[in-house]
């Protein structure tokens, strides 16, 4: 396949309701959408949608979308100028740009969809997916109080869905997740998430969680913390699960050999693309170490692509893949639906969803065309 043209459009989207993390309340999300033109070797003109997960600020990690955009366009485009291109050789012709993951998956995406749209493939069954539907969990950020936050956990219950992730930070942990437990009894999937707030200082306070007897308690330490991580783990009970810390199959490989990680969230953004996700997901397999997949408050496009991944066997706890509606009122595609607390994997060509032109107008602040 020959690039023809890539253009990278800004969608900035508002959310239903604010977003609270330990690192910050989000009310809307700017994301990258990448529409790459490519010739096929037959000469069809094909179209394929990659979105990237970088945030305005780099406060998830190092990356963000004004510096995705340029890297992007003045990095990593240009070397897939020359010759044909395929899914599979992306990552490895972007190997002379360090880093970049977000922006690197984003690129790889398009193309992936691209190739799969030409050969009528989904991108579910060219994964290995093993189901047609995933199980739908949902991640709820920090509420002002623990009245507010029983409130929309009920309300996400009443949806359906079948596991409840709680966002804390030092202060706002042991009462919220003892007040949950309490409220919605002990058949509960819980789990914890503090991105990175937390120090191995807090190891005593941490270790307050193990009476509550949660799925996992994700990243409370920092990214670059996985020795940390592995003290951490041996103190506590409930199983260790990293995010930020996993941004590769390597450091899914140490963090497995130094006993870091009893479970991984892996988001195909975080680790440079959809390809090395599976990779990690074999890699832990292979281990014993169980995965489910993340979300970075995917548009419908990452959102769908999350769905195929997460389909794959070695998916076994319910992922952050939650209805379209969890943070949008209308999304860039066709919805995705929850439903039974289930999300169905889509099943056309590619992604199987594409933006909605008009969705794509409405939202979109800005393209730039790439040659
Ligand atoms: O897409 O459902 C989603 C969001 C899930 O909590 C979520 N993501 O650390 O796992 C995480 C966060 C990262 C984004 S927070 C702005
Ligand atoms: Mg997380």
């Amino acid at each position: 396949m020959l690039i023809d043209e890539t253009i990278i459009h800004t969608v900035s989207m508002p959310l239903v309701a604010p977003f609270t993390t330990s690192f910050g309340t989000q009310t809307v999300r700017q994301a990258l959408i990448l529409e790459v033109h490519a010739t096929t070797a037959n000469g069809t003109a094909v179209t394929g949608w990659g979105e990237c997960v970088a945030m305005e600020s780099p406060l998830y990690s190092s990356e963000f979308l004004a510096a995705a955009k340029l890297v992007i366009t003045d990095h990593l485009l240009p070397l897939l100028r020359t010759g044909g291109v395929t899914a599979e050789t992306v990552g490895h012709r972007l190997r002379p740009v360090i880093g970049h993951r977000m922006s690197k998956a984003a690129v790889e995406m398009a193309v992936l969809d691209a190739q799969l749209r030409s050969a009528g493939i989904s991108l579910a069954s060219y994964l290995g997916a093993v189901t047609d539907r995933v199980p739908a969990g949902v991640s709820v950020g920090i509420q002002p109080s623990v009245e507010q936050l029983l409130d929309v956990v009920g309300s996400y219950l009443d949806q359906g869905y079948v596991r409840i992730k709680l966002k804390i930070e030092p202060g706002r942990d042991i009462d919220r997740v003892r007040a949950v437990r309490e409220r919605f009894g002990d058949d509960l999937l819980l789990q914890v998430d503090a991105n990175a707030a937390y120090t191995l200082v807090d190891a005593p306070l941490l270790r307050r969680l193990d009476e509550f007897d949660l799925l996992l308690i994700e990243q409370p330490l920092g990214e670059e913390d996985l020795r940390q991580h592995a003290a951490l783990a041996r103190q506590m009970i409930t199983p260790m699960c990293l995010d930020e810390s996993i941004v590769s199959a390597e450091a899914a490989a140490d963090a497995i050999a130094l006993g870091a990680a009893a479970v991984i969230n892996i988001k195909a953004g975080r680790v440079g693309g959809y390809l090395e996700a599976r990779r990690i997901h074999d890699l832990a397999w292979a281990n014993g170490v169980a995965v489910w997949c993340g979300g970075m408050l995917e548009t419908g496009l990452g959102r769908a692509a999350n769905a195929a991944l997460a389909a794959l066997p070695g998916f076994t706890l319910p992922g952050d893949i939650s209805g379209s509606d969890r943070f949008y009122a209308k999304d860039l595609t066709e919805p995705l639906v929850l439903k039974d607390g289930h999300i169905d994997v889509p099943t056309g060509p590619g992604l199987g969803v594409s933006p909605i032109p008009e969705a794509l107008a409405e939202f979109g602040i800005d393209s730039t065309r790439v040659a």
